[in-house]
């Protein structure tokens, strides 16, 4: 089957530039993005392409492949739906200085879209660096490495969801063959090894294809609470309470809720590091255990997971997945399983029958490993 970026660049014939950024997974690290901490995400072989041709006419014509739909804007206006992600994108990089040209847009993707791959991440991405390139703004100018914020604020700021810039981050500076070590306050990036044929191992997503239900205002209730607890600790944030200091901050907390969100960012953190020191060790089979703890926490403290990434999860691990956990924003989406190759059929096939004999829709399986971030797609 062709990619999204070989389906535009045999429909553009060649025309203009085009641009490939990829979804992601995020092995650990959840809800740390916003606290100032620290995320390891990979990019997915499954990815967004945009290709783009300059217009004399300060507006953009942009057609989506999944949708059928073409949809024109230029700087007069508001827009809404899929576009706004790209409009969004005209708008930051209007904001950071970019004489940002006219220009008709292709998209198509690969990335499921509803399933907490962070597709939206994956078209601002992509979409910032066709313009980018059409405005003749190289990496120099506007450097791979600054991109994560720019399109972050585009999505915080124009399309109104408070993200992190954990998504954003991971589709643009992800390196094949690596996880991508972030720390979200500095932003600085560590590119760890993660070979996972050479470990016998293969990384399992299941798509739960549970309902996305009350997710914003969850999400937005979640990063609230945390803003919250960390004036009360008098911290600019919680990454800066760590493992050995949550006794007392638990201890300063009154609201039993508050105190588990708490729990979950402080001890996700040092998860995430105690993943990052394995994973450098090169025994990735002890990350199982760590990404397991992470799932426990998600559900107990942070509340956000639901029956069927639950499910989904335990049936893993009854069937032998070294660990097992959801990723992304949660309520729903996908779960993360590290198996052993040889049991990855058995324990995709124990997922599916666990789903079956709960009555939950059927998940979607596939295989993943680590691509490539923002990339130009050569024809
Ligand atoms: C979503 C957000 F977009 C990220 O910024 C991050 O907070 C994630 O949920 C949870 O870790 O994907």
């Amino acid at each position: 089957m062709r990619t999204a970026a070989e389906r535009l660049s045999a429909a553009t014939d060649g025309a203009g530039t085009l641009w490939v950024s990829p979804g992601r997974v995020n092995l650990i690290g959840e809800h740390t993005d916003y606290n100032d901490g620290f995320v390891l995400p990979f990019a997915l072989p499954h990815a967004t392409a945009v290709s783009g041709v300059r217009l004399e006419r300060r507006h953009w014509v942009v057609t989506s492949e999944q949708t059928g739909e073409t949809v024109t804007f230029d700087l007069s206006e508001k827009v809404g739906g899929w576009a706004a992600y790209v409009a969004a994108v005209v708008w930051v990089l209007r904001e950071a200085g970019v004489d940002v040209p006219g220009a008709r847009l292709s998209i198509a993707s690969d990335v499921p879209s509803g399933a907490g791959l962070s597709s939206s991440a994956a078209l601002e991405c992509a979409v910032m660096a066709v313009l980018a390139d059409l405005a003749g703004v190289d990496g120099a100018r506007l450097p791979m490495r600054d991109r994560p914020r720019l399109a972050q604020r585009a999505e915080n700021e124009y399309v109104g969801a408070p993200t992190g810039i954990m998504d954003q981050a991971a589709s643009t500076l992800c390196q094949e063959g690596h996880a991508l070590f972030l720390d979200c306050r500095s932003l600085a990036t560590e590119q760890v090894p993660f070979d996972l044929a050479a470990a016998g191992l293969k990384i399992l997503v299941v798509d739960s294809r549970a309902p996305h239900a009350h997710v914003d205002g969850e999400y937005a209730a979640r990063r609230r609470a945390c803003e919250e607890a960390a004036a009360v600790l008098g911290v600019a944030a919680l990454r800066d309470i760590d493992a050995d200091a949550l006794p007392d901050a638990l201890a300063k907390l009154d609201d039993d809720t508050i105190r588990r969100r708490v729990r979950h960012v402080v001890t996700e953190n040092q998860r995430v590091l105690d993943t990052v020191a394995v994973l450098r060790a090169g025994d990735l089979r002890a990350a199982g255990p760590l990404m397991t703890a992470s799932h426990a926490s998600m559900r107990d403290d942070y509340e956000i997971t639901v029956p069927q990434v639950d499910t989904a999860v335990e049936a893993a691990l009854a069937h032998g997945a070294h660990g097992a956990r959801m990723t992304g924003g949660g309520f729903g989406g996908c779960v993360l399983a590290l198996v052993d190759e040889e049991r990855c059929d058995a324990v995709r096939d124990g997922v599916r029958e666990a789903f079956a004999a709960a009555g939950f829709t059927p998940p979607d399986t596939f295989v993943v490993t680590p691509g490539p971030g923002t990339y130009r797609f050569s024809r």
